[in-house]
């Protein structure tokens, strides 16, 4: 029976020893290995990763938009358009039956990668340097993108970031309290109480056709970027969410990371905050590459979409934690609530320097 990860790369063409296929990477979502092994070219380093299907159940449909997206970038980096900034894409490596998608059974399902050799990814930003290649990398990706039909792609995850849809979810979660969790959450559900319609109202804003529908990542945390050793970002990853969407989720979503003075499960809550060189050199970088394509009702919404954001992720780990830890990975019982609290903290304080953040914005228009 095939079933050790080296049989798996072998339906690919890559041959590795199970020795040489470890874990690597923090994302929540996927299981990543990287494999030092060899295709017919001799030995490399891939990525093997198998996809979750508890939270992807087209993953034929997210392959088709990754592989897509991936070449009208190509495209665009043979004309010419990237070559400037030493930009690369995500390579797959073909199943050697065809397509990219292997599946072993219902709910295994592969897919490989080349490893961007000499590459690493941040979980946390140190300095505004690395803040600002995040702005740049993910704002050139928007706006590379944005000659591609949204159409075209595949809603796989649908509403991922509509704040009605993740409502109705944390109180389908508080209905059931299966875990009996929702009795230690009193604060973070008076929290969540006192902004939800700000943040529907944002939303039915958006819906009306106030700012365009582009591709977007959906999913711009800091580690879903790869560096190179000079500290250059080059590399957009994790391309499972490319969706249609707005400019505000992939701002706001990467200030909740580029800009946050934590880790994302910080315990000591003193310690979380936005920093407002980061959210400086973030939004420099971004509207650096934006500025063109962006309309001005896109401009003038960009620091509401950062609270908008860090509240949506905050009230999906909160809604995950109350739902007994059945979609994000966690290390211990109170990981998703400790990601949920630094997000509202960190949204807390962003409220505090609205004003700050929208002169910061006004001044790298
Ligand atoms: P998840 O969906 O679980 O977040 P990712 O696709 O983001 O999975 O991959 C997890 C980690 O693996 C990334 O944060 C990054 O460090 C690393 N990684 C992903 N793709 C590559 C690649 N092509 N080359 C090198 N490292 C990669
Ligand atoms: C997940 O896969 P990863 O770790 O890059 C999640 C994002 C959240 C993020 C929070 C498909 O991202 O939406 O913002 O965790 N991805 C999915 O850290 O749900
Ligand atoms: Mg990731």
């Amino acid at each position: 029976m095939m079933e050790g990860l080296s049989d798996i790369c072998s339906f690919f063409g890559v041959t590795a020893r199970e020795e040489d296929i470890t874990p690597f990477g923090s994302g929540h979502i996927n299981r990543t290995f990287i494999v030092e092994g060899s295709l017919r070219d001799g030995n490399r380093k891939f990525l093997l990763q198998k996809i979750n299907t508890y939270v992807f159940s087209d993953v034929e449909g997210l392959m088709e938009n990754t592989i897509r997206v991936t070449r009208h970038i190509e495209a665009g980096l043979l004309r010419g358009k990237l070559k400037r900034e030493r930009m690369k894409v995500l390579r797959f490596i073909p199943v050697k039956k065809g397509g990219y998608i292997f599946r072993l059974e219902k709910n295994s399902c592969w897919r490989m990668m080349e490893f961007e050799e000499g590459s690493h990814s941040h979980d946390i930003v140190t300095n505004p340097a690395i803040a600002r290649e995040g702005g740049k990398a993910f704002g050139r990706f928007l706006a590379l993108l944005n000659d591609f039909d949204p159409q075209l792609l595949k809603v796989t995850l649908p509403r991922f970031h509509d704040i009605q849809k993740r409502l109705e979810d944390f109180y389908l979660s508080l209905k059931t309290d299966g875990q009996a969790r929702a009795v230690s959450v009193e604060k973070e559900i008076e929290f969540v109480h006192y902004r939800e319609m700000q943040m529907i109202r944002f939303r039915d804003w958006c819906e009306a056709g106030n700012v365009p529908v582009r591709v977007t990542h959906n999913d711009t945390k800091v580690n879903n970027l790869l560096f190179d050793k000079e500290e250059h970002a080059f590399c957009v990853i994790d391309l499972d969410t490319l969706m249609p969407g707005y400019v505000f989720h992939d701002f706001g979503d990467a200030i909740r990371t580029f800009a946050c003075s934590s880790a994302e499960d910080e315990k000591n809550l003193s310690l979380t905050g936005i920093n407002m060189d980061h959210f400086e050199a973030f939004s420099g970088g971004f509207i650096a590459e934006t500025r063109h394509i962006l309309t001005p009702e896109e401009k003038s919404n960009l620091v509401f979409s950062a609270k908008y954001m860090t509240f949506i992720i905050g009230l999906r780990f909160l809604t995950d934690y109350i739902n007994g830890d059945t979609y994000y990975k966690v290390i211990h019982p109170h990981h998703n609530l400790d990601r949920a609290r630094v997000q509202f903290r960190l949204l807390e304080d962003m409220e505090k320097k609205s004003g700050r953040m929208e002169t910061i914005i006004e001044s790298v228009l």
